[in-house]
Parts: structure tokens; sequence; C-alpha cells
């Protein structure tokens, strides 16, 4: 039997309808391989900045999204646009918009210009961040540059998945928008060079562990830009050495499916068989794609003549997937030359359409503002030389605009002539439309933003104190109460309740699927969550060390905090992400990277409560908004009393809000977490030598002080020190700008401003190791004590 034939009857398919198929399918790769070849062009012009592109992949892309089916997720990269053309995810034409950069939703629908072509989104929320009915249409999770970096999150789109189909609770109501009672599949695919990153690994031996439908495509085109397979996979084949993955005989494992890249009939068919056992049986699968070509070499930064041997160059045009597939249905009798020329012809037509219609579109608003700019400088005086250049730049940009104008208020700046005002006045406008169009989105804009939390605070009933963890705990079980798709997990989360006995007995309590145990993989669980939250279900992924989150810390950079961002309001991952650190012993259990994690991850909320009554008011509020959040827990906090709480769950402390711990006159100290209590013991002895200190605990480091209500304690003191376990110049410089420059504190300063850190070393073993790495109490007093003597040294007379 003939692979026609046999395509034919697999599909029960009369050859009519068949023939109709391959014929659509043919032209659905012809169009995308023309947008490649004149996108490319479009970039070598100078009209679109960068170009990447899906030549060579069209064939198996367009095989992949034959069991792409409503529900369903992709987890992948920039080679993917004939399968979002496919799914019906993307035009030809907003593809286009993409490359020009367009910032018009409407227009360019994966990311608003915001990210280079290339990089692929579907809409998951509403203009209000409500979430669509993700069941009833095709999803794509949005894409991100960084190799591999998309597998984690897949894991997560997968996890889900499995999730809703144990879990009862969420197969009814509001959830039946979200899943199908599970039967989606994450669809990922990566490049065969990026298979060599440790992300792509972890997330291949989590995805066995856990059996989930992950359906994962390599595109083997034998590179990574220049950089041929020989010094990326060993031997060469990533199936080969994926081999001990097969699953066999019963045990968990893989299916893993081989196939090439212009053989179309046999993608179909293997995608058919993959997408049964992913989808029914919830077994992960790898289909390695090999035998792809890469017709116009990487991207629009080099030529690939550079690296590959001419042999390989006549290789690719020889095995050119849409080549070869015209050459199959000629072989197979489907049609014939003129109908494919015809077919042919037509796509290059649309596409080139497609190509005008997306750049008269980006272009038009641009025009807009020039025709209203050229008519504001005009009535200026000497703007001729001005008009002149910004007229010879055929198209030009906003930027060119802008520094037109500024350049005119610039020369013009003692003009009070109403002409002049109209122009700053425009540029003012501008300013703010330009902030919106490419800074909105950072944090969630909805209802459910955590600007809009209310705060409720915690009652009391009786003077009994607990420890810390027993807190923590209670709170937990109340949330696991409250919220079927709250779920916990980590590294020893589950069986015995966490590392300090935060979540004891709450396995027993909910069940293995909603407290577990995972491996020790820290950037999959954060995949994990944020794929999960993806889908509409409300993670808190625990990392175990503060010191450990370095693992995860990259994902958190780049998926989880710009995933907002980077869609404009179009996706979301509320993760909370849980961990303990500060302080504990030695240098990886004690460290305080905290202006690493704030640099890395502004669009992720940082929340430092000094106990666990605050760690708590932070869970019951942020489960209450839809936007990710860092919750640090202080490690020395777990066995110490706390007075407790009478309504776990249900008061809510909102981030943003310092706390003054204590009143004082001579000195603001500003500090958070763990140090709250160095602070504490240090005010007091500076109390008993004549020195009065405001001790303000800012509860979170973003968002910062919303009301900037530390001004006013300085504006009282006139002297500022900020306490703070990290390296010189980490956190503590990140709080003094926004005290100083963003609050205007330095008006008020007698002063010059103070840091009191760690040593520029990682922490040291011990408690001697502690005492002379860390500030301790010691050091607090004698810095602040320091500052009063210069102040006045007859009443503060030198210690030592
Ligand atoms: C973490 C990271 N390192 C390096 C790069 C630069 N880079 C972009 S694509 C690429 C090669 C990827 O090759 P492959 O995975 O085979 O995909 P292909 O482009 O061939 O489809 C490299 C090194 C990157 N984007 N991210």
């Amino acid at each position: 039997m003939g692979k026609q034939e046999s395509a034919v009857k697999s599909g029960n398919l009369s050859f009519e309808e068949f023939k109709r198929i391959v014929l659509e399918d043919f032209r659905l790769v012809n169009e995308s391989r023309q947008a490649s070849l004149l996108g490319r062009k479009e970039v070598l012009t100078g009209k679109a900045k960068f170009g990447i592109f899906g030549d060579g992949k069209e064939l198996a892309q367009v095989a992949m999204s034959k069991v792409f089916r409503d529900g369903d997720f992709r987890s992948g990269y920039y080679r993917d646009q004939t399968f979002m053309f496919s799914i019906g995810a993307l035009t030809i034409q907003q593809w286009f918009a993409g490359l020009y950069g367009h910032t018009d939703l409407e227009h360019e629908p994966m990311s608003a210009g915001r990210q280079m072509g290339g990089h692929f989104a579907t809409h998951s929320l509403n203009a209000d961040g409500s979430f669509k009915a993700l069941v009833s249409q095709k999803n794509s999770s949005s894409d991100i540059s960084p190799t591999a970096g998309q597998m984690p999150r897949l894991l997560g789109l997968a996890y889900a998945s499995h999730f809703y189909r144990i879990n009862k609770d969420l197969q009814e109501g509001r959830f039946t928008d979200l899943s199908d009672k599970g039967n989606e599949v994450a669809f990922g695919t990566i490049g065969d060079a990026s298979t060599s990153e440790g992300l792509f690994w972890e997330t291949i031996n989590a995805g066995g562990v856990l059996q989930v439908p992950m359906l994962v495509s390599v595109w083997d085109d034998g590179h990574g830009i220049s950089v041929p397979k020989k010094y990326q996979t060993t031997k060469e084949s990533i199936s080969e050495i994926l081999k001990g993955f097969q699953r066999e005989n019963g045990s968990k494992g893989y299916e893993i499916f081989k196939t090439k890249g212009w053989d179309y009939a046999h993608l179909c068919e293997t995608y058919e068989k993959a997408i049964r056992v992913c989808r029914e049986e919830h077994v992960p699968v790898l289909v390695h794609v090999e035998e792809v070509t890469q017709p116009q070499g990487h991207s629009t930064s080099g030529s690939h003549e550079r690296y590959k041997s001419k042999e390989r160059l006549q290789w690719e045009q020889d095995f050119d997937c849409v080549r070869q597939m015209r050459n199959w249905i000629i072989t197979n009798a489907l049609a014939n030359e003129e109908e494919l020329n015809a077919i042919e012809e037509l796509a290059k037509e649309k596409v080139r359409e497609a190509k005008t219609a997306a750049w008269k579109n980006y272009l038009e608003p641009i025009q807009k503002e020039l025709a209203e700019v050229f008519a504001l400088l005009q009535l200026l005086p000497d703007t001729q030389q001005v008009i002149a250049e910004l007229q010879a730049i055929k198209e030009p940009n906003r930027r060119d605009i802008h520094s037109a104008v500024r350049q005119v208020l610039r020369a013009n700046k003692a003009v009070l002539a109403p002409e002049r005002a109209a122009l700053a006045a425009w540029l003012q406008n501008a300013r703010s439309e330009n902030a919106e169009r490419y800074g909105s989105h950072l944090y969630s804009q909805s209802a459910q933003n955590v600007a809009a939390i209310q705060a409720a605070p915690v009652v009391y009933t009786d003077d009994k104190q607990v420890d810390g963890r027993e807190i923590l705990r209670d709170n937990f079980d109340a949330l696991l109460n409250k919220y079927p798709e709250v779920l916990i997990f980590g590294e020893d989360s589950g069986k015995i309740g966490g590392v300090n006995q935060g979540l004891e007995g709450l396995q027993a309590k909910y069940g293995e699927h909603r407290v577990f145990d995972t491996g020790i993989r820290e950037a999959t669980i954060m995949g994990q969550a944020i794929g999960l939250a993806m889908r509409g279900l409300r993670p808190i992924a625990e990392i175990q060390y503060l010191d450990y989150l370095l693992y995860a810390l990259q994902l958190m950079s780049d998926d989880l905090a710009t995933v907002h961002w980077r869609s404009k309001g179009r996706q979301k991952a509320p993760v909370l992400i849980r961990t303990r650190g500060h302080r504990l012993e030695g240098v990886w259990h004690s460290g305080s990277p905290m202006g690493m994690i704030v640099h890395a991850c502004r669009g992720i909320n940082v929340c430092v409560p000094r106990n666990m009554t605050v760690a708590s008011g932070f869970y019951n509020a942020l489960l209450e908004a839809d936007e990710p959040a860092l919750i640090i827990e202080p490690l020395n906090a777990y066995r110490l009393k706390e007075k407790q709480p009478a309504n776990f769950g249900d008061y809510k402390i909102k981030p943003g809000y310092p706390e003054i711990l204590q009143e004082g006159n001579d000195i603001t100290l500003v500090t958070y977490g763990s140090t709250v209590r160095i602070a504490q013991e240090a005010i007091r002895q500076l109390n008993t030598a004549g020195i009065s200190v405001e001790l303000v605990d800012v509860q979170s480091l973003i968002p910062f002080d919303i009301e900037k209500s530390i001004v006013q304690s300085v504006r009282k003191t006139n002297r500022l020190v900020v306490l703070d376990e990290d390296v010189p110049g980490g956190a503590s410089a990140y709080i003094l700008q926004k005290i100083l420059e963003e609050q205007d504190a330095y008006r008020f300063l007698d002063a010059r401003p103070l840091t009191i850190t760690s040593r520029e070393h990682r922490p040291a073993y011990g408690s001697d190791g502690d005492y002379f790495s860390k500030p301790g109490s010691d050091d607090v007093f004698d810095a602040i004590y320091g500052l009063m003597q210069e102040f006045d040294p007859q009443r503060f007379p030198a210690i030592d």
C-alpha cells in the first residue's frame, strides 16, 4: 500500500477530501515560505530591524498542527510561524506587523511590538484581565528568546492537565472554561542545539517522572547558529541518547518517535500516533524531526555560507521540505505542475499584499504624528533645517520625530510664544502615550491587581503564643480549604510537610495532588508553577532556601516577570513563590541576595515579612490578586513564638505599606525581614545611650512604600540609615534610590545617608563566621552611634 493510500485509509477520507487537505497544506507552506523570503528582504532593506524565520520547518509544523485541538497549549520558540498560521492564531499580515514592531495589539496580537517578530502568543485574557474560555480556543504561551527557556513552562502547562484530570473539584463550574477534565496536551518545540541546555534535560526528566501529556518536538536542522551537532549532542542524535527514557513493559517513561522534516506523509502519521498515547494515556512524547533545513540561515544577522559546506547547502536545497512536498504531490498524482504553479503564484501574491497592508498600517499612526509635528514646527522660527532633516528620512520612526521636537524645544527655550507651548504639550502627550505603548502591564491593571487588595486586620481572641511555623501551617490549611485551585509543591513539601514543618499534616488532609514533593529541580519547579498559573490554577511553588532561588531566577526574570508585560496584559501567571532565607548557617543557607532579586524581577512582587503572621497575611492577600509574588519567610522565625491569630486565611496584609514598629526622633532606621529583630535589639541599647530611633519595616521591596511614607519619618529625624543583609550596594542601594530620589528625602538630611550591610564576601560558617560576615546588633549600634557622634561628639564620645 502506498503512503497516499495509507493516509487516506487512516483518516477515513474520500480521495477528493484528502486531495483538498493536501493542497491546502501545500498552499499554507508556500505562503509561510514566501513570508520568510520576503521578511528577510524587509530587514535587509531596513524596514524591519531583525528577522528570524521558520523556513525549512514548515512541513513538520503543518503536521503537528493537525493534532492540536482547542484547549491545547503550545510552548515553543521562534521558528513556529507555520504552526501559528495553521492553527489560525496568526495571519500573515499580523506576522509582518510583528516584524515591523507595530505597537497596536489589534494589528500585532503577539506582543504589541514589544518582542521581536517570531515570538508567538495567543490571548488567554480579555482586556479586563479575566480569563477567556481557554477550552474553546487554541492556546500558545508567550515565547521568550533564551534557548530552552520555554521548556520548564511546558512542564507546567502539561502538569495542569494532570491536575485537572485527577482533581474532581475542578471539573465543574468556572473551571470548565479552563480545562475539559485535563484532556489538553501541551506541545513543546525546541531546536536541536537548544537541547544542550540544562533546562531541556531537567524538563524531560521531570516530565517522565510526572507522566504528563507533553508532546515535545525537536526541529533538528543540525546546527545552533553555526555550531554543528557534533559539538552539541552526544552521538549527534537527541533521540538516540534519550533512549533510556523510552517506556517499556509498563514502566513509566516516554514514547519516542523519529521522523524526517521533508516527509509529509510520515510526519502526519507520526503525529497521529504520538498524540494518541499522549492525550489519552497522559504519556509524554518526544518527536525527533530530523533532516530539517534552514534555507536562509539562522537569522538576518549573517549568512550560512560561512559555516555550511557546499554539500550541505546542496543537500538543503534538494531536501527542502516545500520542494519535497511538491514532488510527493506530483508523484502521487494529487495535482499537476500547473495546479501547483498556480498555488505558488497565489501564495506569492497573497504574501506581498499582506506585507504591503501591514507596512501601511504600521506607518499610518506615525505619519499622523509626523503631520501634527510638521504643522507645529512650521509655526516656530528657524525650524527649516530640522524640518528638512526630518523630511529627508524616508520612513521616520517615533524616535526621529521626538528627537526633532526636543531639539527645537531646546533651541527655543527662551521663547514664550503659545506656538512653543503647543509643541511642548504635543511632546508631553506623546510621551505619556509612549510610556503606555512600551511600558504598560508590567504589573496587573485589572480589578484584581495588588493595589486593589483590601487589607483585613489580624484578629486575636486570646493571648496564646505558638511557633511561627504553626501559624503558617494553620494558615495554609485555611487557604487549601478556601481555594480548590491552590496547590503547594516543592522539595520535601509533601510527606514531611516541609523542612520547617509549615505544611505539617496537610498532604494527609488534602491529598497528594494538592500538597506534594518534587524532585530537586528548582528551575522546573518554577516552570511548573508558571504553566499551572497560565492555565488558571494558583500554584504556591516552594524553593527550599532563598540561596537556591538562583537556579530558578533566570525563569523568574525572563519568563515570569515579563509575561504580563510582554503580552501587553493578555497572558498572566500569578504564581506565588514561597521560600525562606536570610540567615541560618554557612554560605548557602544564609545568603540574602535581595539586590539581585529585585533588579532581576521587576514585574514580580517581592515580600519580605519579618515574621510568620505577616507572611501569612501576604499569602492571604496575594491569593486574591492576579500578580506573581515572591514571599521570603525569615528562616529564624519558624520556632519563635507569635500570638496566634483567630482568622487564618482571612487577614490580609497589603504589599507596599511599611510599618513603623517603633517611633523615634534622632534616626530613621529602615529595614525588613530577619534584620528587624537585630534592629530592635540594637535600638534597645541605643535608647540606653540616649539615641531615639524610628524603626521602619518596609515589609515589601516590590512594591516599595506606595504612599511614600518613609520621607515623612526622615523629615522628622533628618537622618537615614538602611540596614540590610545583602552585599554593600545591594538592596540597600535600591532602598536608598527609592527614598532619596523618588521620595526626595535628600532635602531633609542633616547627615550622609548610611547603609549597614553584610561584607562583600559570602557568609562564613558558624556563629563567629556569621558575626564577622553579617550585620549584627553591635554593628548597628556602632554605625548609628557613630552617626550621632559626628553630629554631637560631646554628647556621644568615642567608644573605641
Ligand atoms: C540562553 C541563550 N543562549 C544563546 C542564545 C543565542 N541563540 C539564539 S538561537 C541560537 C541557536 C539555537 O539553535 P537551535 O536550538 O538548533 O534552533 P534553530 O535556531 O536552529 O532552529 C543561539 C545560540 C539565546 N537566544 N539564548
